[in-house]
C-alpha cells in the first residue's frame, strides 16, 4: 500500500515535473513536421517544375518538326511548281521550234517552187533561142547576114516585123546601094514582094527604119511616083518589081496584106 501511494505520488510529482518539457517536446515535434512539410512541398513544386519545362521542350520539339514539315512541304510545292514552269518553258521552246523550222520548211518549199519556175522559163527561153538559131537558115551577102522567106511563108508587116524579131533577127534595113544590089541578087528571078523595115507609122512621109531606127536620109530608092500612101493606107516599105521596070525598087503600100520578107542580122545586136 505504501508503496502504491508512494508510486502515484511518483508518478503525479513526474508529471508536474515533467510537464514542461513536454510542452518543448511537442514544440520540436511541430517544427520538425513543418519543416518535413515544407520540405516536401518543394521537392513536390521541383518535380512539376520539371514536367513543365520537359512539357515546354517537347512542346517546342513539336513546334520545330511541324515547322520543318511544313518547310519541307513548301519547298516540294515550290518544287513541283518551279519544275512545272520548267516544263511549260520547255514545250513553249520546241513549239516556238516547231513553227519556226515549219515556216523555214514553207519558205524553202516556197523558194525552191519559184526556182523550179525561172528554171523552166530559163529552159524554154534557151529552147526558143537555139530553136532560132537552129530553123532560120540565114544567107550571108557582101554586106551581112539575112533570112529572106521562101513564097510558102508570107506575112503582113507586123507579123513579119515580130517573126524577126523573135529569131534575135530584125526586118532588113537596106541603107546603101550595096546592100541594095546584094539583096536584089539574092532575090534571083522572082517577082514577088518582099517587106523590109522602113515606115511611116510614126508620121505621115517620115521613113524611117524600124530594124536600126534611123530616118530614111542617106539613101532613097523608091519606085518612080512611090512612096504615094494609096488610099490614104500605105504606111510600110517593101521591094516590088514592077513588070515594066528592069528592076527592084521600094514601094509603100498597106501594112496589112501579106507578102515575103526580109529580116537581117544587126551586128550591133
Ligand atoms: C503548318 O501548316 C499548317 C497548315 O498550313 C498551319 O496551320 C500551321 O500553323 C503551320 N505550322 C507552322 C509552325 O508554321
Ligand atoms: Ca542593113
Ligand atoms: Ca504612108
Ligand atoms: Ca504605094
Amino acid at each position: 500500500m505504501e508503496s502504491l501511494r508512494g508510486a502515484l505520488f511518483l508518478f503525479v510529482g513526474a508529471t508536474f515535473l515533467l510537464a514542461p518539457f513536454c510542452d518543448a517536446g511537442h514544440a520540436i515535434l511541430h517544427e520538425l513536421e513543418r519543416q518535413q512539410r515544407s520540405t516536401r512541398s518543394t521537392i513536390d513544386y521541383s518535380c512539376d517544375d520539371q514536367a513543365y519545362y520537359d512539357q515546354f521542350a517537347s512542346n517546342k520539339r513539336a513546334l520545330c518538326d511541324e515547322s520543318l514539315a511544313n518547310a519541307t512541304t513548301e519547298l516540294r510545292a515550290s518544287k513541283s511548281q518551279c519544275l512545272q514552269k520548267l516544263q511549260k518553258l520547255v514545250s513553249q521552246q520546241q513549239e516556238k521550234l516547231t513553227t519556226c523550222s515549219q515556216a523555214r520548211s514553207t519558205n524553202a518549199a516556197s523558194c525552191s517552187a519559184k526556182l523550179a519556175a525561172l528554171s523552166l522559163q530559163i529552159g524554154q527561153c534557151q529552147a526558143k533561142c537555139s530553136a532560132a538559131t537552129v530553123t532560120l537558115k540565114l544567107v550571108k551577102l557582101s554586106t551581112g547576114s539575112y533570112y529572106i522567106s521562101p513564097s510558102s511563108e508570107q506575112k503582113n508587116w507586123h507579123m513579119a516585123d515580130q517573126f524577126c524579131k523573135s529569131n534575135g533577127l530584125e526586118l532588113a534595113s537596106v541603107e546603101t546601094i550595096m546592100e541594095n544590089d546584094a539583096l536584089v541578087a539574092a532575090f534571083g528571078p522572082s517577082t514577088d514582094r518582099f517587106w523590109i523595115s522602113g515606115t511611116d507609122l510614126g508620121s505621115e512621109k517620115k521613113f524611117y527604119w524600124s530594124g536600126v531606127g534611123k530616118t530614111m536620109e542617106t539613101f532613097w530608092y523608091f519606085e518612080d511616083g512611090q512612096p504615094d500612101n494609096a488610099n490614104n493606107n500605105e504606111n510600110c516599105v517593101q521591094y516590088v518589081k514592077e513588070t515594066n521596070k528592069p528592076t527592084y525598087k521600094w514601094n509603100d503600100e498597106n501594112c496589112n496584106t501579106p507578102f515575103r520578107f526580109v529580116c537581117e542580122l544587126e551586128a550591133t545586136k
